[in-house]
């Protein structure tokens, strides 16, 4: 009798013991342990502290992306952002152009970028960056159309292999309600795979250091092919019969200015017609407008996968190049 009681204690004890905070927790630990050799109560620990955020869950279903382009622009496109970018690029104008050299990338959109992301690293984004990844990766809102929870998982677990790589605190980084880091807001698998140490203190500091933080962000783009000097867009015109089909074929350049002319598409007269190209429409309030985007076009989208974001950084960059008299 004695030893039944006992056995049900003990048995109630240790499920309190590994009780899970979050919902898949027990199966999220399994694979921390058995794929990445991470130790299962130091995880679980760090997880009990991690509190589902309602304002998270609600800031993911309404992105800005999800605005059309009349309303999109205005939100990056205005004079503080150019002024205060302007600022920026002056006061960071030697390492700049030593980052843009060694990496081959342009200097107005590694500002760009840094500028549309973060104000140019004045707003980083308040949330504890544990709270956001658990938040989406536990509790991601069943109503929407798509299921992200599985990139916010891996997502998770790459904040967790990061922690030590690069002494973070895991349970005060903060970051953006997505979990995005630091000036060029890296989700905790770019900031492994492309951060940079750039100043040489041996570690990859994207919230205080600006040399990291803008070879960072050049980094990212030499990775995804950034082609010097390449041309990034050019507004078009639809003709008669023009083929809209194109529209929707995606952001990869995969035909020529040529092939795009002969479908009805006018052309730029300083783009090489044998260019590759793809063809985007952004939502004016009375119309559509068209532009033959190029291979840089694409490699922004491979920062954030949006047509408007990356017409943003590039509106924004010429903005900032004129800004600069360049
Ligand atoms: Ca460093």
């Amino acid at each position: 009798m004695t030893r039944l009681i006992l056995l049900v204690l003990f048995s109630t004890f240790a499920l309190q013991g590994q009780a899970e905070t979050h919902p898949g927790e027990d199966a999220f630990i399994d694979k921390a342990v058995s794929e990445h050799g991470l130790d299962a109560e130091a995880v679980r620990a760090l997880l009990g502290g991690a509190e589902f955020k309602q304002s998270i869950a609600d800031a993911i279903a309404r992105p800005a992306e999800g605005k059309p382009w009349y309303d999109y622009r205005p939100i990056f496109i205005t004079d503080q952002r150019i002024n205060e970018g302007v600022a920026f690029w002056r006061e960071n104008e030697a390492l700049i152009n030593q980052v843009a050299d060694k990496f081959g990338v342009d200097p107005q959109f590694i500002v760009a970028i840094i500028g549309v992301e973060t104000f140019y690293g004045r707003i980083t984004g308040n949330y504890r960056v544990l709270d956001s990844l658990a938040t989406l990766s536990f509790h991601y809102p069943s109503d929407r159309t798509r299921d992200r929870s599985a990139f916010f998982s891996s997502e998770l677990m790459n904040y967790l292999l990061l922690g030590p790589e690069e002494e973070l605190p895991l349970d005060e980084v903060t970051g953006s309600y997505a979990g995005a880091m630091g000036m060029g807001q890296f989700m905790p698998s770019s900031y492994r795979a492309y951060a940079v140490d750039f100043d040489g203190d041996g570690r990859r500091d994207l919230w205080r250091s600006n040399p990291d933080a803008i070879a960072s962000v050049a980094n990212y783009l030499a990775e995804h092919g950034w082609e010097p000097e390449g041309p990034i867009a050019r507004r078009t015109r639809a003709g008669e019969g023009a083929d809209f089909s194109l529209l929707t074929a995606g952001y990869k350049p995969e035909l020529t200015v040529m092939d795009l002319h002969e479908k009805g598409y006018r052309s730029a007269a300083d783009i090489d017609p044998g260019r590759k190209a793809a063809l985007v429409s952004l939502e004016q309030e009375d119309r559509d407008e068209y532009w033959m985007v190029f291979h840089n076009f694409y490699v922004i989208t491979r920062y954030n996968r949006s047509k408007m974001y990356a017409m943003a950084v590039y509106q924004l960059s010429e903005a900032l190049r004129e800004g600069m008299g360049a």
